[in-house]
């Protein structure tokens, strides 16, 4: 097939795609230590993932207050709905339900939140996406147990999660067990709520804790079957598609060992077996894990479909001296020099979506969830008569270039069941732990040193996705 021979893809979108938003709990909420909230291991990461978490929370973390949704949730709520969403994912956190992670009972408070934020969904149609587990561990579990090394991590987790499916079962269909699975190999605390820092960890404790997380995923699959029926359970993959550099062999075999990386969890989660690649590398590398004939029965617990997040594609060399390291590339690579990056040197490739889309469709042949995507980028407050707004066209190009590629994907044949832009509201940054990077269709008046009176400003590309939404993808 040459390109010659494909003409764009036009026209609105299949029927009922789910257009929406995605946050996680402690990006948004803050009230931190309210409602008998126990504490994260958000509470003591107040400078991001590049530093060295504090002992107890500090006052210069941005997400005690975060956006203030824990009090805000009915305005923003009704402002997803004004931009038509169809569905909006957030995070329950785990220590709002369990404040110590193993406790023996659930905090009612916390469930009643969840509940209220629910109920407001429900007012507006929209759909409730639920991811179980976004980044925020409770901080008990990290430092009594050593978080997910620990195989005593997998039975906290369900209990939780049987709370969830009793409590919330009849009310949510969508459910995603971990945010970017594929991230506890790159960011152990943060992904994998693993106290010992990184260079002390061996690649087996990696491995060993992905796989508790794996098992834990798919015993909880089991347990919404016979909870919800009707549930849907996805799991969530940091998805960065890699390029050989070169066409050189050494170059495209180094692209294949690389993607590998993130291939494998999602093998696991579609197939139910480690693949041969993963065995081998295990080989080589002295890797030896705790695998039982009980995991290896549980994992044959199969997902129903795929979700993931996707900002940038990456480029893999054999060339140890052109290994240098871009701002954006924590799975691995190097900068692609044919690419424009964000002001983060997160780089911009929309038809990387479209390939990431074909690929997984064609790998795994589950229905596919984009539920993440977006440019972060500062953003400044002006007045257009006499109206507060951002004039974001960077953002506006952004999503408009990756969501016609979307369209090109379907035009493909793949089964995709929605898209979630990440941040839809502005949110404090995961990397950065700052509110300065920012991704919303709604500007949120709170700095970086956390001045700012919390207001909602509606951007220029609130409207464009409202067009987006309404025309169900015709405009783009
Ligand atoms: C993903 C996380 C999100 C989110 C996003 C953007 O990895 O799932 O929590 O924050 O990346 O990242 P950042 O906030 O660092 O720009």
């Amino acid at each position: 097939m040459s390109n010659a021979t494909f003409k764009p893809a036009t026209g609105a979108f299949p029927e009922g795609f789910l257009w929406g938003g995605a946050t996680a709990a402690n990006q948004v909420e803050g009230a931190y230590n309210q409602g008998g909230k126990g504490l994260s291991i958000q509470d003591v990461m107040p400078k991001g993932i590049t530093q060295r978490p504090s002992e107890g929370p500090t006052e210069d973390n941005l997400k005690q207050v975060a956006i203030d949704f824990y009090n805000r949730y009915e305005e923003d709520i009704a402002l997803f709905a004004e931009m038509g969403f169809k569905v909006y994912r957030f995070s329950i956190a785990w220590s709002r339900i369990f404040p110590n992670g193993d406790d023996a009972e659930p905090n009612e408070e916390g469930l009643a939140f969840y509940a209220r934020v629910l109920d407001q969904l429900e007012k507006h149609g929209i759909e409730p996406m639920v991811t179980i587990s976004h980044y925020e561990t409770p901080l008990n579990l990290a430092r009594t147990y050593g978080g997910w090394t620990n195989r005593a991590m997998i039975a906290f987790y369900e209990r939780y999660c049987e709370v969830l499916f009793e409590r919330f079962g009849s009310r949510v269909k969508y459910w995603l067990t971990f945010n970017e699975i594929n991230s506890v190999l790159h960011e152990p605390f943060l992904s994998g709520g693993i106290p010992t820092p990184k260079d002390e960890l061996s690649e087996t404790d990696l491995y060993q804790a992905i796989h508790h997380e794996l098992v834990a995923s798919a015993r909880v699959t089991k347990l919404a079957r016979a909870i919800m029926p009707e549930a849907k359970i996805g799991c969530m993959i940091l998805a960065m598609p890699v390029y050989p550099l070169t066409p050189h062999p050494d170059d495209v075999v180094k692209a294949m060992d690389t993607a590998h990386g993130s291939y494998a969890f999602g093998d696991i989660h579609c197939r139910g077996t480690y693949p041969g690649y993963l065995l081998r590398y295990f080989r080589d590398n002295g890797i030896e894990l705790n695998i039982t004939e009980q995991d290896r029965e549980d994992l044959t617990n199969t997902v129903d479909f795929v979700s993931f997040s996707y900002y940038m594609s990456v480029a893999e060399t054999a060339d140890p001296a052109k290994q240098i390291k871009g701002a954006g590339n924590i799975m691995g690579g190097v900068p692609n020099p044919t690419l424009e990056a964000s002001e983060w040197g997160w780089q911009i490739d929309p038809q990387g979506l479209r390939v990431v889309m074909n690929d997984y469709w064609e790998r795994w042949q589950k229905p596919l969830f984009i539920v993440e995507n977006g440019i972060g980028a500062k953003d400044m407050l002006v007045e257009v008569d006499g109206v507060k707004t951002v004039a974001d066209d960077y953002r506006i190009q952004y999503m408009n270039d990756h969501l016609v590629q979307v369209r090109e994907a379907i035009a493909d044949g793949v089964d995709v069941t929605g898209y979630t832009s990440w941040g839809c509201i502005d949110v404090v940054s995961a990397s950065t732990a700052q509110l300065s990077k920012r991704y919303g269709f709604i500007y949120v008046d709170r700095n970086d040193d956390g001045s700012g009176t919390l207001n909602r400003y509606k951007k220029k590309s609130f409207g464009w996705y409202q067009d987006v939404i309404s025309s169900n993808g015709a405009t783009l």
